[in-house]
């Protein structure tokens, strides 16, 4: 069997997700990371035109889009270490989990960092950069093009620069917070005694406000997200954030990183 292609965006909080599933599991894994824009042919040329985002994961000769359905195949195709509890009860209370941080809290993070990132064009151009191929990112009229490209796709797209959801943003992240502390009481783990996919999805989509050395490098935090920020990092739930990643964010088990611009895969 040919070895596992991630498909990913290296600074995506939901790309971090399937990233430490492959970590934690230990699984040896190519990496490809297109221009993100052009990663939505990538991904409807992978899959039929059935999905549009990434990540992605070929997997024996599937392509698997969404985060919360690759843990699944990986947990499949390699039980061990688990990420899925044992008991049935605790299996259903951690996928249940996993689908509240996905769906409460994942798009509202990115959604609030874009917005505030898009206030400031020294950040936007610095986050193009680092986005863009190392020959292309040295062209200025590309890079204006790109950090245009990035404003226009983002507001277009996810609707950033709406003050409404912006504040709706910051009320959605603080909730998730909030049932983070209180889900977790005085215990280490969201459910029973061990690290479970429902730690790892909070963890991992809660990691652009944390910023934890272990996550994928990300530019400066802009402005308006560093006020925002602030006033958390005393929080039980923002330390345990720092304290999954520190114990159980193993490096990549990547073989290889691929460059990959905007040509479509064959196959
Ligand atoms: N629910 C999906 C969300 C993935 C997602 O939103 N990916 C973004 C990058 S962070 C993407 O590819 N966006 C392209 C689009 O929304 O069309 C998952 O868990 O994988």
């Amino acid at each position: 069997m040919p070895q596992p292609v991630l498909w990913h965006i290296e600074i995506s909080h939901f790309n971090e997700k399937a990233r430490w599933a492959l970590a934690h599991k230990r699984v040896e894994h190519e990496r490809r990371a297109p221009t993100p824009g052009a990663h939505m042919v990538v991904a409807l040329w992978l899959t039929r035109g059935r999905h549009k985002t990434f990540p992605l994961l070929q997997l024996d000769g599937q392509a698997i889009a969404d985060s919360t359905a690759i843990i699944a195949a990986l947990e499949r195709r390699f039980p061990e270490p688990p990420l899925y509890p044992e008991d049935p009860a605790e299996r259903r209370r951690a996928l249940e989990l996993e689908e509240f941080f996905d769906e409460e809290l994942g798009a509202h993070m990115r959604l609030l960092a874009f917005h505030e990132a898009t206030k400031d064009p020294a950040i936007v151009e610095r986050f193009t950069v680092d986005l863009l191929p190392r020959a292309l990112a040295d062209l200025g009229p590309v890079r204006a093009g790109a950090t245009r490209f990035f404003s226009t796709f983002t507001g277009l797209r996810y609707g950033v620069k709406s003050d409404r959801r912006a504040e709706l943003a910051r009320a959605k992240i603080l909730a998730a917070v909030d049932r983070l502390e209180s889900e977790l009481g005085s215990g280490d783990y969201l459910v029973g005694d061990r690290f479970t996919v429902a730690d790892l999805t909070a963890a991992s989509l809660l990691g652009p406000l944390v910023r934890p050395p272990e996550g994928p490098s990300l530019p400066p935090a802009p402005e308006g997200f560093e006020r925002f920020r602030a006033p958390l990092k005393e929080r039980p739930g923002y330390k345990w954030v720092e304290e999954m990643f520190r114990k159980h964010r193993k490096p990549a088990g990547a073989s290889d990183e691929v460059a990959v611009d905007a040509e479509v895969p064959a196959g």
